[in-house]
């Protein structure tokens, strides 16, 4: 068992975060995910080269390199080829995402869920807020119309301002986790140590996704720069963002979300299932390919039937004048 310390634990709910250095074995947990992403990024490269958009598949290029000149030469950042969810608008019949089961063993990781259990209790269902991002070098980065770049730091935020209200008392739990170490110079994540005792803030629409007015915050940021191995666990009230990417190679996260199972996720046209139930382990979801009907069936139902609302703010509200 990776059950954490009850001083882990205190200090969770103290600071609103905890760091737990080498929570996993990065040869046998991490790299299972990163040779799966080299078949995912092989797809892409072959794709945008049977359709003319570049003009080599990069082949010999280590993966990093190999995904920063895909999105450079074709000019756009195709971050949901690779996601494990869908986007929050036009989701479509073809709409790419990457279910596949490398993913889905790292959602339902052993010590990952030990982890989890210590902090949400043993009934824990893998909530569908969760990405995986591939962060080129923001100079390498395409830009879209208006020369912003297409992705970029992650804006000031709380998780819980990114759900639907029909989630605010849900205790759901953010791990984020680097597949490669994550430095200050590539971008790694920033975090308000306490800030989870202020309540839900105000978040405002903005290019990058929802962001916390900058005249609401108060108290002193901290990086948090993490290897390989590492994990981030953060209350869903934790005020957190990313440093810009100025390395010369990608960032590369996942961040996932666990709740008690029978609580809203806060995205419910999103399939998310029990990943540990102590008490009825009968009903734990241990199939890969089951995981990715799942996701598959929600997208058939999005494209065809409409896609409703996924978060309650609204960029005409005074605070983001
Ligand atoms: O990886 C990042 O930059 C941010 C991830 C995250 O947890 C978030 O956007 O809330």
């Amino acid at each position: 068992m990776a059950s954490l310390t009850e001083e882990q634990v205190e200090q969770f709910h103290r600071e609103g975060y905890l760091l737990v250095e080498a929570l996993f074995d990065p040869e046998a947990d991490i790299e299972p995910i990163t040779e799966e992403y080299k078949g995912v990024l092989d797809n892409l490269a072959n794709e945008l080269y049977a359709n003319g958009e570049i003009s080599s598949i990069y082949a010999d290029l280590p993966f990093g390199q190999r995904l920063i000149e895909i999105y450079k030469e074709s000019g756009k950042v195709h971050a949901q080829y690779f996601d494990f969810s869908l986007p929050q608008a036009d989701v479509r019949e073809d709409t790419p995402l990457w279910v596949g089961p490398a993913v889905f063993n790292a959602l339902r990781n052993e010590k990952l869920l030990d982890a989890v259990e210590s902090i949400i209790g043993p009934e824990i269902y893998s909530n569908p807020v969760q990405h995986v991002r591939l962060k080129p070098p923001e100079h390498l980065t395409p830009k879209d119309a208006e020369g912003r770049v297409q992705l970029g730091k992650t804006p000031v935020r709380q998780d819980n301002g990114v759900i639907l209200p029909e989630a605010d008392q849900t205790d759901m739990l953010t791990v984020w986790f680097p597949l490669w170490d994550a430095t200050v110079e590539n971008g790694c994540l920033v975090v308000w140590p306490q800030s989870h005792r202020q309540g839900l803030l105000d978040h405002c629409p903005s290019h990058g996704g929802l962001r916390i007015p900058g005249k609401l915050l108060n108290g002193k940021a901290k990086s948090m720069p993490m290897k390989r191995g590492d994990a981030l666990f953060m209350h869903k009230l934790t005020i957190h963002a990313s440093h810009s990417n100025h390395s010369a190679n990608i960032r590369w996260s996942f961040d996932l979300r666990y709740n008690p199972i029978g609580q809203p996720t806060g995205r419910g046209s999103f399939p998310g299932f029990i990943a540990r139930s102590r008490q009825n382990e009968a009903t734990e979801l241990r199939d890969p390919a089951e995981w990715a009907r799942l996701w598959h069936a929600a997208r058939h139902t999005l494209a065809t039937e409409g896609m409703g609302r996924f978060n309650r703010w609204s960029a005409e509200s005074p605070v983001c004048a």
